[in-house]
C-alpha cells in the first residue's frame, strides 16, 4: 500500500514538475522505456517523411513487410534529389514513387514541387508532433516546435508500418537566445556560432533546445535555419517553442488549425545552458573542409571568390531569398563570379515572381536553379578546379561539391549577396538591407502534393511500376559466432557518409544496390568494391578500421547497406556518429570502438582479424578481445537488448519478415 502510495505521489510530482518544450513532446509520445531509467526509449511517430535518393529503398523495404498501408497521421514522399535525369534512372525511379505513393496511402510530392525540407514545413509540419525523415536534415522541422529526428530508410518503413522509434534518452540542453540580432546578420550565423561552440562530433545523445527572449525575434524559417543545420552538431535534434510567432506563420500558410502552443514551463530544467547574446554575432562562416571550421567574414574579407550559391534547405525559404535580392537590386554581380539561385518551394518562387525578386535577380546577371538539392548535392555546379565557392547549404565536405580540390565555404544568404557583388568575400553588415517581414499570407497551391485525398488509406489495385534500376533490397545472414576477419580498409577521421557512399553522380543507382556498391569508399580507395569481392571468394570477412566520428553527415543507409552486401561485417573506429551506428545496427554490421584509441595504430590495410566468440560477445556485455598481427587489441560495443536482436538475425529486414 505504501508503495502504491509512494508512486502515485512519484507520478504526481512528475505530472507537476515543470519541463521543457522536449520532456513535454517526448511525454506524449513515449511507448517505451522510462526517461527516468532507461538509456533507450521508444516513440511513437505522427509523421515521416522520405526523399527520392533514399526513399526508394525505405518503400521497398516497406513492401517487403507486407503491410497494406501506411498508418502514420501522414507520410509524404518527395522527390528533389536525384532530378537532373540524364539516362533513364531517376525517371524510373519518380515513377516506382509515385506508384507506391498512390497504393500504400502515401502524399507524393512532385518533382518540380521543390525541396522536402522547406516544403514539409511550409505544409505538413505541426507543432508538438514527430516528424522521422530519411534524410539527416529533418530536424528542419524543429523549427515549427515538433520533434523531427533524421534516420535511415528502414527505420522510415518501420515507423510507416506502426512501428516505434528508438532513441538514447536524451540529454537536453538549452541554448538560451537573448536579444536581437543585428542587421545583415541571420540566423546562418547563429548556427555557425553555436558549431563554433560544440563541433561536429562529441554531441550523440543530445537534443538542443532553443529559449530565451530572442527566440521571438526570429520567424519560423529562421529558426528552422538553426535546426536544420543542428544536424552538423551530431545531435538527435534540435527544437524551438511552439509559441505566437509560429501560430502567426501556421495562419499565413492557411493552418491556423494545426497551431498548439508548446512552451518550456516556467523553472523547467535543462542537463547544461549555453547562452547567446544575439547582438555580439558577427558575420561567419565554414570554412572547408567542415561545417564546424568557424572562422569570421572579417578574416576572410577581400579572398577572391569564384562561385557563389544560394538555396540547399537551409536558405531556401522566401525570407532569404528577398533578402539576396533586395542587396542585389538594380546591380549587377561581378563579372569573374558565377552566382547560382535555387529556392526552397514553388511557394518562394510564386512569391518572388509576385513581389519583382525574380526580375531582380534575372538582371542582376544570376542563375536561376531548380527548385531541388541540385548543387548541394553536387549534383550539377561543381565549380572549377581549386575554385574558392560561398555556398548557403549546410555541408562543405571535401569533394562534396564534385570538385575534389574546391575550397567551399559554408556562408548566411547576406554574406553571399554582398560578396556576389564584388566577386570577393564582403561584409553584409558594411551595407545591410531592411529585414523581410513575414508575410500575413502565403500563397498556398498544393497541386503538386498527389493522393492527399486518398492518405493513409491508398488505392488498392495499383500496379508498382517497377524500371530495370529498381532492384531488389539484398538481405543479411545471420552473425556467425567466430569470424575470420581481414581490415579492407584503414581511413582516418571525421569520414563522412560522402566519403562511404558519394552522392553526385554515383547518386542515381541509390535503388540498385549491386550497381551502387561498386562505388563504395570511391574518394578514398577506388578498389575497395575488388578488395572486398577478393576477401569474401577467400571466405574472409570484412571489416572497415576509422578514427574519430565515423559516420558524419548524412542518414544515408546505403553508407551501411552497401558494405553489408560486399560482407563487411564489423566497423572498428575510435567513435561512431549517431545515425550511421544506427544504419550499421539495423544491416547488421557490428559497430565496434577500441577500448584503447591508440589500438587504432596497431591495424593497418590487409591484416588479419580473428575475432572468437563474435555472436556470444555481442549477445553478451559487447567486450571482445581479437587477435592481431601487432598483438590483441580489445573492441566494445554498447547495445541495448533491441539493437543485439538485430545484429544477430542478420539486421532488421531479417527480424520484420
Ligand atoms: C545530404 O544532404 O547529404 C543528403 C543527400 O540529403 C542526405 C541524404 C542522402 O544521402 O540521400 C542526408 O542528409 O541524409
Ligand atoms: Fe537536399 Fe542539400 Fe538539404 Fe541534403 S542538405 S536535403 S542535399 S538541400
Amino acid at each position: 500500500m505504501a508503495t502504491k502510495k509512494t508512486a502515485q505521489k512519484k507520478a504526481a510530482a512528475v505530472k507537476t514538475a515543470p519541463r521543457n518544450v522536449v520532456q513535454k513532446i517526448l511525454a506524449a509520445h513515449l511507448v517505451e522505456g522510462d526517461p527516468a531509467t532507461d538509456a533507450e526509449l521508444g516513440i511513437r511517430i505522427d509523421q515521416t517523411l522520405t526523399q527520392d535518393a533514399t526513399g526508394t529503398m525505405a518503400y521497398l523495404q516497406f513492401e517487403s513487410m507486407g503491410v497494406p498501408r501506411v498508418k502514420t497521421d501522414i507520410s509524404v514522399s518527395y522527390v528533389d534529389h536525384n532530378t537532373v535525369q540524364i539516362g533513364f534512372e531517376n525517371a524510373d525511379d519518380h515513377d516506382f514513387l509515385q506508384s507506391i505513393a498512390k497504393k500504400y496511402g502515401i502524399v507524393y510530392s512532385k518533382c518540380g514541387n521543390g525541396i522536402c525540407h522547406q516544403l514539409h514545413l511550409e505544409r505538413f509540419g505541426k507543432p508538438g508532433t514527430t516528424l522521422l525523415g530519411s534524410d539527416s536534415h529533418t530536424p528542419t522541422g524543429g523549427g515549427i516546435g515538433q520533434i523531427a529526428i533524421g534516420a535511415g530508410g528502414i527505420d522510415i518503413a518501420v515507423a510507416m508500418a506502426g512501428g516505434a522509434f528508438h532513441i538514447p534518452t536524451p540529454k537536453v540542453r538549452a541554448i538560451v537566445l537573448k536579444g536581437r540580432l543585428r542587421r545583415g546578420v541571420s540566423a546562418k550565423d547563429v548556427i555557425l556560432k553555436v558549431l563554433e561552440k560544440y563541433g561536429t562530433k562529441g554531441n550523440v545523445g543530445w537534443i538542443f533546445e532553443y529559449t530565451g527572449d530572442g527566440v521571438r525575434t526570429l520567424d519560423v524559417p529562421s529558426r528552422a535555419t538553426i535546426t536544420n543545420m543542428g544536424a552538423e552538431l551530431g545531435v538527435t535534434t534540435s527544437v524551438f517553442p511552439s509559441d505566437r510567432v509560429t501560430r502567426q506563420f501556421l495562419a499565413a500558410q492557411g493552418r491556423a488549425g494545426d497551431f498548439t502552443e508548446i512552451v518550456a514551463d516556467r523553472g523547467a530544467t535543462y542537463d547544461d545552458t549555453f547562452v547567446i547574446d544575439l547582438a555580439k554575432i558577427e558575420p561567419l562562416m565554414a570554412a572547408p573542409h567542415s561545417p564546424g571550421n568557424i572562422v569570421t567574414v572579417k578574416s576572410m574579407k577581400g579572398t577572391k571568390v569564384n562561385q557563389i550559391l544560394i538555396g540547399s534547405c537551409t536558405n531556401s525559404s522566401y525570407r532569404d531569398i528577398r533578402t539576396v535580392a533586395l542587396y542585389l537590386k538594380g546591380k549587377h554581380v561581378a563579372d569573374d563570379v558565377e552566382v547560382g539561385i535555387a529556392c526552397g518551394s514553388r511557394q518562394v518562387i510564386n512569391m518572388l515572381a509576385k513581389d519583382g525578386s525574380l526580375a531582380i535577380l534575372h538582371a542582376a546577371g544570376c542563375r536561376m536553379l531548380e527548385n531541388a538539392c541540385g548543387f548541394c548535392i553536387g549534383a550539377h555546379m561543381s565549380p572549377r578546379t581549386g575554385a574558392v565557392s560561398l555556398r548557403t547549404n549546410n555541408r562543405n565536405f571535401e569533394g562534396r561539391s564534385g570538385t575534389k580540390s574546391a575550397q567551399v565555404y559554408l556562408v548566411s544568404p547576406e554574406t553571399a549577396a554582398a560578396s556576389a557583388l564584388t566577386g570577393r568575400v564582403e561584409l553584409p553588415t558594411a551595407k545591410p538591407v531592411a529585414a523581410v517581414p513575414s508575410p500575413k499570407k502565403f500563397p498556398v497551391d498544393d497541386a503538386l502534393f498527389l493522393y492527399r485525398a486518398t492518405a493513409g488509406r491508398g488505392v488498392k489495385g495499383t500496379a508498382i511500376v517497377r524500371g530495370p534500376n529498381i532492384a531488389p533490397v539484398p538481405k543479411g545472414a545471420p552473425l556467425a559466432d567466430d569470424l575470420d576477419g581481414v581490415v579492407a580498409i584503414k581511413v582516418g577521421d571525421k569520414i563522412t557518409t560522402d566519403h562511404i557512399m558519394p552522392a553526385g553522380a554515383r547518386l542515381k543507382y541509390r535503388s540498385n544496390i549491386p550497381e551502387y556498391a561498386k562505388y563504395v569508399f570511391e574518394p578514398c580507395e577506388p578498389k575497395f568494391h575488388d578488395i572486398c569481392q577478393a576477401n569474401r571468394a577467400a571466405g574472409r570477412a570484412n571489416v572497415i578500421v576509422a578514427g574519430e566520428s565515423y559516420g558524419q553527415g548524412s542518414s544515408r543507409e546505403h553508407a551501411a547497406l552497401c558494405p553489408m552486401y560486399l560482407g563487411v561485417k564489423a566497423v572498428v573506429a575510435k567513435s561512431i556518429e549517431r545515425i550511421h551506428r544506427a544504419n550499421l545496427v539495423n544491416f547488421g554490421i557490428v559497430p565496434f570502438t577500441f577500448t584503447d584509441p591508440a589500438d587504432y595504430e596497431k591495424l593497418a590495410a590487409g591484416d588479419r582479424l580473428a575475432f572468437k566468440g563474435l555472436r556470444a560477445a555481442v549477445a553478451g556485455d559487447g567486450r571482445l578481445t581479437v587477435r592481431t598481427k601487432a598483438g590483441d587489441v580489445t573492441l566494445q560495443t554498447a547495445l541495448s537488448a533491441r539493437e543485439k536482436a538485430i545484429i544477430l538475425a542478420g539486421g532488421l529486414l531479417c527480424l520484420r519478415q
